[in-house]
């Protein structure tokens, strides 16, 4: 031990299995500053051993052709001291090189071996997920992704609520140096700078990312970058354990001060290959690997140091070894009687749709807008739960976002409609993350839905988690965006708005296909308000698609300006709170007796269907049916298939490009599962196959669908 240095720190036994494995692990220190005498060194050696030596014994198991992957730490051991001197509730995004950080924190040396040899007693995915990827909900450290920094995003959000709550913990977060580059690692950063967050970013960099050197993924200084970017950021030596370990006294001191985020650039040397599907020595020299061994090794420099300081006989650095191999061998061949999944399994936890519970609206109804409607909504949200706020651009200022949808929740509950900076990776990251900690939704406002698009992994990471975790972790989230046609104009002022590029984007294309996500586009103002106090029922994530043109919009008329009344009713809505089904459609009907056609919509083009019905069924009489869908996915199939049952033609409606989309999928739905109940070809009505609706307005009008557009390809088929 260095002169002067002393240690205090409460030891904790994690005792797994029996005590058959038992590790003594030193997961929580009490006071910063200097070590204390009982800082359990030799615990913490040990630690860093078994992350080694099961290192070495899984790297040879891959080679012998025992499990497809392996992805190791040796030379990323150091990893144990970051975690000895955090505190056991502090929370953990780790990275696929942190498997000291793992045993560190959890004393479980059966959990690696059971995710390599994927067993479905693995506590980090139950064998689902490739080894590595570091996963507990019991011990804060939440799931790894496969993609560099995916996790990071998702770190913020995590921070973001701990200050929200003013709790006393810390997030560590890391990834290596590649992961600096990265889109996820920056917006992390600015979550953690901007909100001043008590997240502790560390970057692993060990010198390569697969075969590049750390010199290409950033310019400069970091720690100079860091510090520029408004945080406290130190360089560290990761090979010297007790830096280590200090440094993160002092950063997480800092951090727990209040004085907001730290970040720290740990320098490392990687000492195996990239993974075990790489060859080391096609990319590095004999001699770089060589002199990486001998001087970067931070088990090696550890076991010195300790025998320099008397606490280790020569000796005892191979009887450790030893020691920790055999255990190992032992757990293994434990985790080798232990049962593998089933391919029954393979639906299970992909999504979670709140069960309804049936309630009867009560309160008063009156005749209001879509937007008031989900002003409501918003507000019902943050009565019931004191949590629960709305985050994303200009939400927070007195106009409640650019369309004002949260203009009530500021006045009614300051604080609770958060701006956020202009990224809506960073809005969504916040938002997915806090609920993940929470275990309840938050709300992202993304201002138009085209815009989603830098956030569009964190999303789909978002909707992965609770499969990839085995239903360990769930991301409740509701992602609102003004999506479709218009900028907000009254569907019955003709012309579709003038949103153009970047504004006008109908969306579902990108959620619905995503395994893990509820999609919802409400028609009406009484199922917006109605699903939208459903979604956040939800612990998987929400898109929820608010058409711009339907803000403001009165209900649909036909050709002679008369209400169509099937459609009017769901402008009345009511006071307080109440919610309806996610997954179940609407059936309306226009006109009367049998219906002859049925027309699946959603969104603005329910609008459109029922005036082209009205104007039909006014002429020719009978009856047409419109399935409003409400939930795109799921959808509601049994509602679909009746409703072609009946009618025996279909027309599929959607405001999409006429390329691969949702509509497209539902109308193929239809030809594989109600075939024999068709007299005919199901027709399929689509925007035009270009980038989007043009600014002006005869492109425009010329690029969506209408009631034109339906009522012609209605009169087609009744003809036919
Ligand atoms: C977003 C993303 N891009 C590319 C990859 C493929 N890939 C896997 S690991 C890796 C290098 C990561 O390097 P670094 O962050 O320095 O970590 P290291 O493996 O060196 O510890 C790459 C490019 C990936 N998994 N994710």
């Amino acid at each position: 031990m260095e002169p002067g240095m002393s240690i205090e720190a409460q030891n904790v036994n994690v005792d797994f299995h029996g005590g058959k494995s038992r590790m003594t692990v030193n997961i929580q220190v009490t006071e910063a500053g200097r070590l204390a005498e009982s800082l359990d060194v030799i615990a913490l050696y040990r630690t860093m051993v078994t992350a080694r030596v099961m290192n070495d014994l899984l790297k040879t198991r891959k080679t012998q052709g025992k499990f497809p992957f392996y992805i190791g730490c040796a030379g990323h051991e150091s990893m144990a001291a970051v975690v000895a001197a955090l505190n056991e509730n502090d929370w953990l995004a780790l990275y696929y090189r942190d498997l000291a950080a793992w045993l560190q924190r959890t004393g479980d040396k059966y959990g690696p071996l059971r995710e390599a040899y994927s067993r479905v007693t693995g506590p980090m995915c139950s064998g689902r997920n490739m080894p590595s990827h570091y996963s507990s909900r019991r011990h804060r450290i939440l799931p790894g992704f496969s993609e560099v920094a995916g996790l990071t995003p998702f770190a913020g959000g995590i921070g973001f609520s701990l200050k929200w709550h003013q709790e006393p913990e810390l997030i560590l977060s890391t990834t290596g140096d590649g992961g600096a580059a990265t889109n996820d690692f920056h917006v992390l950063f600015r979550q953690s700078a901007v909100h001043r967050l008590p997240v502790l970013m560390i970057i692993e960099d060990n010198g390569w990312a697969i075969t590049a050197p750390s010199q290409i993924q950033w310019a400069g200084s970091l720690v100079e970058w860091a510090r520029g970017g408004g945080v406290y950021a130190e360089e560290v030596d990761g090979t010297n354990v007790i830096a280590t370990y200090e440094a993160t006294r002092r950063l997480a001191g800092h951090i727990r001060s209040g004085q907001g985020p730290a970040f720290m650039h740990l320098r490392l040397g990687l000492l195996d290959p990239h993974s075990s599907s790489t060859d080391i020595r096609s990319y590095r020299k004999k001699e770089e690997i060589e002199l990486t061994k001998a001087t970067k090794d931070p088990v090696k420099n550890f076991g010195r140091w300790l025998v320099e300081q008397g606490q280790l006989q020569e000796d005892d650095i191979e009887r450790i070894r030893k020691e920790v191999r055999a255990e190992l061998e032992q757990i293994e061949r434990e985790v080798l009687q232990e049962p593998e999944p089933t391919p029954d399994r393979v639906m299970q936890h992909v999504l979670y749709v709140p069960e309804w519970r049936e309630n009867i609206p009560r309160g008063k109804k009156r005749m209001v807008t879509m937007l008031s409607a989900i002003n409501e909504a918003l507000v019902e949200l943050a009565q019931r739960d004191p949590d629960f706020f709305v985050y994303g651009e200009d939400v927070g200022s007195p106009k409640g976002g650019v369309f004002g949808a949260t203009a009530s929740l500021v006045t009614q509950f300051p604080g609770r409609a958060i701006s956020s900076p202009l990224n809506e990776q960073l809005i969504i990251g916040i938002v997915a993350g806090a609920g993940m900690k929470d275990g309840r939704a938050r709300c992202a406002e993304i201002q138009f839905v085209d815009y989603h698009q830098s956030a569009a992994q964190t999303i789909r990471l978002a909707a992965r988690i609770s499969y990839q975790s085995f239903g360990d972790w769930k991301v409740p989230l509701i992602i609102r965006t003004k999506s479709g046609s218009g900028g907000g104009g009254p569907i019955s002022s003709g012309g579709a708005g003038g949103g153009a590029f970047g504004h006008s984007n109908a969306g579902e294309q990108w959620f619905t296909c995503i395994p893990g996500m509820i999609t919802i586009c409400p028609a009406t103002p009484f199922d917006a308000k109605g699903l939208l106090l459903e979604a956040a029922r939800s612990q998987s994530p929400v898109a929820f698609l608010e058409r711009g043109r339907l803000y403001r919009s009165e209900p649909p008329k036909d050709k002679d300006g008369r209400l169509i009344a099937a459609m009017a009713e769901y402008w009345n809505v009511p006071d307080g709170y109440y919610t309806l089904p996610i997954g179940k459609a609407r059936r309306l009907r226009i006109g009367e007796g049998p219906s002859s056609i049925a027309i699946i919509a959603w969104g603005t083009m329910v609008l459109e269907a029922c005036t082209a019905a009205a104007n039909v069924v006014g002429r020719e009489g009978g009856a047409i049916e419109i399935v409003d869908l409400r939930t795109l996915a799921p959808f509601d199939e049994e509602a679909v298939a009746a409703a072609v049952k009946e009618a025996n033609r279909v027309i599929v409606v959607t405001e999409e490009a006429d390329l691969t989309s949702f509509g497209r999928h539902v109308h193929s739905w239809i030809v594989e599962h109600c075939f024999y109940d068709l007299d005919g070809t199901p027709a399929f009505i689509s925007a035009v196959k270009a980038p989007a609706a043009p600014y002006n307005e005869p492109e425009e009008s010329a690029f969506y669908p209408t009631a034109q557009t339906i009522e012609e390809k209605i009169e087609e088929l009744l003809a036919e």
